[in-house]
C-alpha cells in the first residue's frame, strides 16, 4: 500500500490577516473556504443530506447512471488529482471506473482529509495516494512535484467552482490546465441555474443546517482569534441575486455592535452584512464558455436533475 500526507501551513497562517482584510473591507466578507473547521465539515455532510439540498445527491445520481459513459469518453487515465477533495467519497466512485496508478487530493482540512484518503490505498492496491493538506488556490503548483508520469485528469466536482467569480474561475480553470499538462483532461460539475426559490429552499433548509453551517464561522473566529462575537447578534441570511447568478450568504448584524478581533475593533450597523459565501449557477453554455477563456475545449457532457459534469480536453 502506498500513501503520503503532506500538510502545508498555508491555510493557518492565512486566517488572520484574512479576517482582519475583510472586515476592513466595505461591504465586510470572508473567504468561504474557512467554514471548513472540523465542526464546519461536519455541518456540510449535514448540509448535504438536508432534503432540500439536492446538489450533491443529485451529482451522485448522476455520476453513478453515466459512469461507464464517462469512463469511455476519459479514455486511460494514470493520474486522477482532486482539488477540495473532502472526505473523498466522489474520488472513489471514479476510481471504480477508471483504475488509475494515483490518486492526489488536496483539502485545506488537511488531517480530515488524510484520514479520508488513507483507506483508499489500502482498498486499491496498486494505487499510490497522495493527500496534500493545502489552500490549493495558494499551493496547487506545489503539487506538481508529487505528480507520476502519465495523462492526467483534474476531477472538480460538487459545484466547488461556484465560490469563485466568473474572472477567478478563469483564473484557477488556467492553473488546472496547466497542471494537467498535455493530453490532460478536466471532468467538472456544477449546478445549474433553476428555479430561484428551489435554490432559496435549498441555502434555507427548514432544520436551519446551513444557518448553523454559516454561523460556525463566528464560533471560529472566536476560538482561533480570540474574538468576541455574539453569534445571538448575527442571523443567517441567504438568498438567490438573479442578476449575479449566485446564492448569497451573510450574516446579518441584529443590532448596532462593536466586535473586537485580535485587539481591533469592528463596527457593524444594525442589519450591516458581513457576506460568507457566493455560490455561483450557471447555465450550461455560460459555463463552457468560462472553461474555453481559460483555455479548455468541451469534449462531452452530461446533465441531469439541474446538475451538469462537463469533460474537457
Ligand atoms: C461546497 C461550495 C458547493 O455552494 O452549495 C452549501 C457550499 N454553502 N450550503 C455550495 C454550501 C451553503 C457548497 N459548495
Amino acid at each position: 500500500m502506498s500513501f503520503e500526507f503532506l500538510d502545508f501551513p498555508s491555510a493557518r497562517d492565512d486566517l488572520l490577516n484574512d479576517v482582519l482584510a475583510g472586515l476592513a473591507a466595505r461591504p465586510k466578507s470572508i473567504p468561504p473556504k474557512y467554514f471548513y473547521d472540523e465542526p464546519g465539515c461536519r455541518l456540510f455532510d449535514a448540509i448535504c443530506e438536508q432534503p432540500e439540498y439536492a446538489l450533491t445527491r443529485t451529482e451522485r445520481a448522476l455520476m453513478a447512471s453515466h459512469l461507464p459513459g464517462i469512463a469511455a469518453a476519459l479514455g486511460k487515465i494514470e493520474c486522477i488529482i482532486e482539488p477540495g477533495a473532502g472526505d473523498c467519497g466522489k474520488a472513489r466512485a471514479l476510481l471504480e471506473a477508471l483504475h488509475p496508478a494515483q490518486l492526489v487530493v488536496m483539502d485545506i482540512a488537511g488531517s480530515a482529509l488524510a484520514t479520508a484518503a488513507e483507506p483508499l490505498a489500502r482498498d486499491y492496491p496498486g494505487l499510490a495516494v497522495t493527500a496534500l493538506g493545502m489552500d490549493f488556490v495558494r499551493d496547487l503548483e506545489a503539487a506538481s512535484a508529487h505528480l507520476k508520469p502519465g495523462r492526467r485528469l483534474v476531477y472538480y466536482p460538487g459545484s466547488s467552482i461556484g465560490n469563485f467569480s466568473p474572472d477567478e474561475a478563469i483564473a484557477l480553470l488556467t492553473r488546472f490546465r496547466h497542471l494537467a499538462g498535455p493530453a490532460g483532461q478536466l471532468l467538472i460539475g456544477f449546478d445549474l441555474k433553476k428555479d430561484p426559490e428551489q435554490l432559496h429552499r435549498a441555502y434555507n433548509d427548514a432544520a436551519g443546517i446551513t444557518a448553523a453551517f454559516n454561523l460556525n464561522l463566528l464560533a471560529r473566529l472566536n476560538r482561533e482569534l480570540g474574538a468576541e462575537f455574539d453569534p445571538a447578534r448575527f442571523r443567517h441570511y441567504a438568498f438567490y441575486n438573479p442578476v449575479a447568478g449566485r446564492i448569497e450568504m451573510h450574516l446579518v448584524s441584529l443590532a448596532e455592535q462593536t466586535v473586537k478581533v485580535a485587539n481591533q475593533r469592528f463596527h457593524f450597523d444594525l442589519g450591516e452584512t458581513l457576506h460568507t459565501e457566493n455560490s455561483y449557477k450557471f447555465h450550461r453554455d455560460e459555463f463552457n464558455a468560462i472553461a474555453g477563456e481559460a483555455g479548455w475545449s468541451r469534449v462531452n457532457e452530461w446533465e441531469q436533475g439541474g446538475f451538469a459534469v462537463q469533460l474537457f480536453g
